[in-house]
């Protein structure tokens, strides 16, 4: 049996049901002939993001996995991996490698080597008959411990060579662990007895799948909860006591709330520090609970640390709780839910002339409130992209079903959020699947819109066009006013239908909502749709310091 062969047939048994990839590589073809979706994109940074939305979006129960050649192949797919790597996203890659006999000689791209530290493992396979070895420990590793991208090279020798049968491999075992149970006491009474907790969920919740019992902890206590841009959706931000999601810009009482909060239990979040989350006020009892020991110490002092898995922590807490506090607190609840809601409608207030601005250019405030109370919310998936698309729309969106939004940040790559769409709808296809981004952004990926049009994945696509990158003109206003270095432009809605698309340019208020309504009833033909916004440009964020 062929290297690339057992690759396959290992791809399939690991439930795989997508290669996403870019040739040459020999297990794009071997994929084929088992039976495996091959999805050839128009750049290999995209195919990593669509490999990562399918990860994201399905709590990593199936792993996004992409393939490319070696040399420029390889070298290309830097960025996506790092991206991955940046959020913490368990993706399998397959690079490619020169010919054995070639890979430690100069110039020569060497992916196992160079891809070390975007990677929580990185290995070339030397031999074929390892092929199986190597790939159990590549899927031991994306599957276990903190989720990351994992890497296999095969040098182009090596996935040539024939290997005797029978192929012995079983699928991995997914293993949790859970806290010390004597913090979990000492940790639930400290919530019993704080003044004013706050819950700040990240997105190990939505690997450990721990929604209901999150939900159940926050109602029980009468707890106030926020979510990380990635931890966005794993709390119903309909919900009574859902303070919003924090990020670079945030709704105002996820800023009042952590002010104030003599508790901060942080579960499945790294608290890194980021430009792109909140900042954790000085002065407050944290707790950390996260799956990953080296999170603990690393951006913040933790009084009380809970390690493992989201799940196993927040259930172990839920029953230490209930033998506690026998009811839930309902009165607690009310008592926050009254506060969050006074916070919330005077914040809005603020806002409401952005979100339902009749100017022209379009406000992208107005675009997005017309796109929330438009679209069918709990069947969508929607993400951001870099910029301003990011802080205009996570305060104002309110996911209301689990893995619903798409958020990110700790590393930023504009034009991330097509390939995102593209892979949540691969993996969940009977969503809604959209992406929310700028002019800037579709420079980078939007070639790969005729990837959706040919491997007919049918997502929606809103681009906020103010001909510019508005967001960098307090950074760079000489350049800009000299040489004109912001400012950028296309008539995209054009190249989408020019792709094979459903493209429409939009420039009028009372046009928003019937664009987006025609553009849906194209995603339901199978056909991809970009809508066209020509707005203004916005830099006025929701941001709390
Ligand atoms: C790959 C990459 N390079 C640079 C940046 C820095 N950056 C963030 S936003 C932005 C410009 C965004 O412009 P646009 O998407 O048009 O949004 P606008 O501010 O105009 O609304 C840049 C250059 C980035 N995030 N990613
Ligand atoms: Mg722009």
């Amino acid at each position: 049996m062929r290297v690339a062969a057992i690759v396959a047939e290992i791809l399939k048994r690991e439930g795989v049901q997508f290669l996403i990839g870019y040739p040459t590589n020999a297990i794009i073809e071997a994929a084929a002939i088992a039976d495996v979706r091959t999805i050839i994109v128009r750049q290999e940074r995209t195919g990593l993001h669509m490999a990562d939305a399918v990860s994201r979006t399905s709590s990593g129960r199936h792993i996004g996995v992409f393939a490319m050649q070696h040399g420029p192949g390889a070298e290309n797919s830097f960025g996506g991996i790092a991206q991955a790597y940046g959020d913490s996203v368990p993706i399998l890659v397959l690079p490619e490698g020169y010919a054995r006999r070639l890979t430690n000689v100069a110039p020569n791209f060497n992916a196992a080597l160079n891809y070390r530290h975007i990677s929580k493992w990185s290995e070339q396979v030397l031999l074929g008959s390892e092929a199986p070895a190597a790939m159990y420990r590549a899927f031991s590793q994306v599957r276990n411990g903190r989720p990351r991208p994992v890497v296999v090279e095969f040098p182009v020798d090596v996935t040539a060579e024939d290997v005797a049968e029978p192929l012995v491999y079983r699928p991995v075992v997914a293993a949790r662990s859970g806290p010390d149970p004597r913090e979990v006491e000492r940790v639930a009474e400290l919530l019993i007895g704080a003044k004013r907790p706050v819950v700040y969920a990240g997105q190990g919740v939505h690997y450990a799948r721990a929604w209901a019992a999150l939900r159940e902890l926050a109602e029980w206590l009468g707890t106030p909860v926020t979510t990380s841009l990635a931890g966005k959706s794993a709390f119903p931000e309909d919900h009574a006591l859902s303070l919003g999601s924090g990020g670079r810009s945030m709704p105002k009482p996820v800023y009042d709330f952590l002010q104030r909060a003599d508790v901060i239990f942080g579960i499945g979040c790294s608290f890194a520090t980021t430009v792109y989350g909140v900042k954790i006020p000085a002065g407050k009892v944290i707790v950390h609970a996260t799956l990953d020991p080296s999170d603990v110490g690393k951006d913040l002092p933790a009084d009380h640390v809970l390690l493992g898995d989201a799940g196993l922590t927040l259930e172990a807490l839920l029953a230490a709780v209930k033998d506690r506090v026998r009811e839930p607190r309902r009165d607690v609840a009310a008592r926050t839910a009254k506060e969050i809601a006074d916070a919330r409608a005077a914040w809005l207030k603020d806002w409401m002339p952005k979100l339902t601005s009749t100017e022209t250019p379009l406000s992208p405030y107005r675009v997005i409130w017309d796109l929330l109370h438009t679209l069918d919310v709990p069947n969508t998936i929607i993400t951001h992209d870099a910029g301003s698309p990011r802080d205009q729309i996570s305060p104002f969106w309110q996911p209301t079903t689990p893995l619903s939004y798409i958020g990110w940040g700790k590393t930023t790559q504009l034009g991330y959020g097509l390939g995102l769409a593209m892979g949540a709808k691969l993996q969940a296809p009977d969503k809604l699947c959209v992406n929310v981004w700028g002019d800037a952004a579709i420079g980078f990926t939007g070639m790969d819109f005729e990837t959706a049009v040919r491997e007919r994945i049918p997502i929606l696509s809103v681009l906020f066009n103010n001909s510019q990158m508005a967001i960098e003109l307090p950074v760079m206003p000489v350049a800009a006013e000299k040489y004109g270095s912001i400012n950028i432009s296309g008539n995209y809605a054009a190249v989408a239908r020019d792709l094979g698309g459903h493209g429409e340019r939009v420039t009028e208020v009372g046009e928003i909502v019937p664009a987006i309504q025609r553009a849906v009833r194209k995603t339901q033909d199978g056909v991809p749709a970009l809508l066209e916004f020509i707005t203004a440009r916005e830099i006025n964020f929701s941001i709390f310091k």
